[in-house]
């Protein structure tokens, strides 16, 4: 005490010298208060209004980011700008228990070239799945540019259900395009690679061994959406690849609407630059070979078949993007150019080309089928696509500028110059045939020199928010995107996306199908078969069955665990100490654990996840014998003498009067639920149904404890009662948790 009133005084002298008065806090303040503490302008006001959500508000978009090299994506929430989720994609994420339950594990393995786990990825470019080019809020696609991947995401559950190696690029461009009914998933080649994976001269085999290529990803879609997610799937067996000439390929699209069956694209080779079309229709439909287990249509055929042409550009684009309605696609090099896709189509349908390029492709007059270009006066990174017919953004990097232009009329109609220098430019839904929204983002690295705090030599990515929906464009926030080096993204109208909240009870949610591991309350046991054992447990408010498992040294284990619960966020983690395994299982789901049990002694497992007050509780312990250990000792019983006897006796009947007034609260919330008609309320009916599943399990103590005390048994019978008693805590907890949202739901509805 004495020292701590000696520290005061002492900070309260310091304070004194430096002259520095501790802020006063105002308990209660005015906007204007605010505003006038703050230094807050009038406009700055306006911005946070725009993008404030108040408790229970919705965004209104759904925005997707790939993380980059950490192989995650980032689900976030426009105009809030607010972090929703981070899912692991091409790399475990230990939250939710990707690639280090056995399910997901498998997942990951199976894009694996040497069958070890990918730790990191290059995810850049998502696409969202579509339909009739407008975005049907399914499914969400990455392409890992380190290590040739491609994955599938359900956006049912929001997570990663697919990621395919591509068996022939090394390189891969670390984007991905759907055509406009997600029939093909296009993945292409970056830098030129052999496809074999053998060593060559560069300097005699470079055009020779050297290749570069386009993969068409057939992908199986099912209509509707089944109980356990969208049915859809990427068929390696159904997909194709072009096979082309070392080219380095960069950005590409896939036309949709007036050039639906079109894919184009930029390729480089020294210091020519091109845009390629390829026929995506004749191509899927040719004759193909077979390389490294995957479908190739050879360079050669291609050629005879007239599926790829070029047209040549001034310099080394970085940008190509399809209009909304495909009637022109524009590069980004030196200049801004709009090229016409129909005049493109029509010379490559009748072989009007002037040239020839690298390896034979013909070449088409860029001047007979560019519709104008723009000269914005910088370079520029971006082009985005809005709602309103015909207008596009550009973003000037070095001027500073984000230029709002007409891509038919060729002008431009207004702009906003920034504090920083915009790259990546991105409006929800600008990427498909409905672009939608009054908003516009832009990713930015350089407004953290003067406008963020730093946190050491690496920062995190940011985007910013800007308002399009008026003729005068405006800032509203800056939004910080960490462990992310940010490229582009995707956004869809929030309403589109209709996520689950529970799977069918024994769900294995990556392949959406049953788990064949689904185990039920009262069923839950433990199987071995020489050293290989498996446990059948279930987690439920707050129990994991079984609580003790006895393992010897050695054993290969298996924890398959499932989520009894159904009502909404009841998700239960699940990690035995030291073992370096993680589950997350979410209501419903099954999912598996494998480990060798290789060191001795006592590991207790538990539920990891703040699932109920009583969360902790959710425990057990496994027990991991040594080689050759004995059971010793006597047999285990103990005679009890007769006062021993008599103090079980009165302690059971102490506990059965506790219990008999625990039911008693548990009937009157029943009663009150009942009244209250507690049915029509699904979430408060799935609250109630896991209670009720909570008292079933607890029916076999209830037999038990009557069956001991008839015998006499009075301590096994005290035992049976209290674990009775702990059930009936259980189920009271989950009952009295219902009453409160039921009760909360009925003043809403007032
Ligand atoms: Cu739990």
């Amino acid at each position: 005490m004495m020292l701590f009133t000696k520290k005061i005084l002492v900070l309260g002298l310091v304070f004194l010298m430096l002259g520095i008065v501790p802020q006063k806090l105002n308990a209660q303040q005015t906007l204007n208060d605010v505003k006038k503490e703050r230094g807050l302008t009038d406009d700055d006001v306006l911005a946070a209004t725009k993008t404030f959500m108040p408790r229970g508000g919705r965004d209104e978009y759904f925005g997707f980011v790939g993380t980059g090299n950490s192989g995650t994506m980032i689900v976030y929430g426009i105009p809030s700008m607010r972090i929703y989720k981070y899912v692991g994609v091409f790399s475990p994420e230990p939250w939710q228990g990707y690639g280090y339950d056995d399910e997901s594990s498998l997942v990951l393995k199976k894009a694996s070239l040497d069958d070890k786990i990918d730790s990191y990825g290059d995810m850049r470019f998502p696409a969202l799945s579509e339909t009739d080019g407008n975005y049907d809020g399914k499914h969400l696609f990455y392409s890992d540019g380190a290590n040739s991947r491609i994955a599938m995401l359900d956006l049912e559950d929001f997570e990663t259900k697919q990621v395919l190696s591509n068996p022939l690029f090394i390189s891969t461009f670390p984007g991905v395009a759907v055509t406009q009914n997600t029939q093909w998933v296009i993945q292409t080649s970056q830098f030129p690679s052999t496809w074999n994976s053998r060593s060559v001269d560069l300097k005699t085999d470079y055009d020779s061994k050297l290749k570069s290529g386009i993969t068409f990803w057939y992908f199986h879609s099912v209509e509707g959406t089944s109980k356990t997610g969208h049915a859809g799937r990427l068929l390696k067996e159904k997909s194709v690849t072009l096979e082309l000439p070392p080219y380095t390929l960069g950005y590409f699209d896939a036309g949709k609407l007036l050039s639906d069956g079109y894919v184009v694209g930029l390729a480089d080779k020294g210091d020519k630059h091109y845009a390629y079309i390829v026929d995506i229709k004749k191509v899927t439909g040719l004759k193909t070979i077979e390389e490294n287990g995957f479908a190739v249509v050879p360079f050669a055929s291609a050629l005879e078949n007239n599926v790829i042409a070029f047209v040549e550009l001034p310099s080394k684009a970085f940008m190509l993007k399809v209009t909304p309605k495909g009637k022109y696609f524009i590069t980004i090099d030196d200049e801004t150019t709009v090229f016409d896709f129909g005049k493109i189509k029509n010379a490559f349908t009748n072989k009007t080309y002037t040239g020839e390029a690298d390896g034979g492709i013909p070449v088409i007059d860029a001047k007979a089928v560019t519709h104008g270009t723009m000269d914005f006066g910088g370079d520029v990174i971006d082009v985005a696509f809005e709602y309103r017919p015909d207008i596009a953004y550009a973003s000037i990097h070095d001027a500073k500028k984000i230029v709002r232009w007409n891509y038919e009329t060729l002008k431009k109609e207004g702009e906003i110059t920034l504090d920083f220098m915009p790259s990546y430019l991105m409006v929800p839904q600008g990427m498909s045939a409905s672009p939608h929204s009054n908003y516009l983002t832009a990713v930015d690295k350089e407004v953290l020199y003067d406008n963020l705090t730093s946190v050491g030599p690496v920062r995190p990515s940011v985007q910013h928010l800007i308002d399009i929906s008026g003729d005068k464009m405006a800032n509203l926030y800056t939004m910080t995107l960490p462990q992310c080096n940010m490229y582009g993204s995707v956004a869809v109208l929030r309403t589109t996306i209709k996520p689950i909240i529970r799977y069918p009870t024994g769900t294995n949610s990556r392949t959406g199908e049953t788990s064949p591991f689904k185990t039920v309350a009262g069923k839950e046991k433990i199987e071995r078969q020489g050293n290989r054992v498996h446990v059948f447990g279930t987690l439920i408010r707050s129990h994991i069955t079984p609580e003790i498992v006895e393992v010897n040294q050695g054993d290969i284990v298996t924890f398959h665990l499932t989520n009894l619960e159904l009502a909404e966020d009841e998700t239960h983690g699940f990690t035995i100490d030291t073992y370096g395994k993680h589950g997350s299982f979410e209501p419903g789901k099954t999912a598996s654990l494998t480990f060798v049990a290789d060191r001795e002694g006592a590991f207790p497992y538990y539920c990891t996840e703040f699932c109920s007050a009583l969360h902790l509780e959710m425990e057990g312990i496994l027990m991991v014998k040594p080689k050759g250990y004995k059971e010793t000792g006597g047999t285990g019983e103990i005679k009890l003498t007769e006062e021993q006897l008599a103090e079980y006796k009165k302690n059971y009947e102490d506990k059965l009067q506790v219990i008999a007034q625990t039911q008693d609260v548990i009937n009157g919330v029943v009663k009150w639920l009942k009244d209250n008609n507690y049915q029509d309320h699904p979430y408060v009916k799935a609250l109630v149904g896991d209670a009720v599943d909570q008292l079933n399990k607890a029916t076999a103590a209830k037999e038990n404890y009557e069956k001991y005390a008839n015998e006499g048994k009075w301590k096994d019978a005290f035992l049976w009662a209290e674990q009775y008693f702990q059930y009936q805590v259980k189920a009271a907890d989950v009952g009295l948790r219902a009453k409160t949202l039921l009760k909360e739901k009925l003043e809403e509805e007032k």
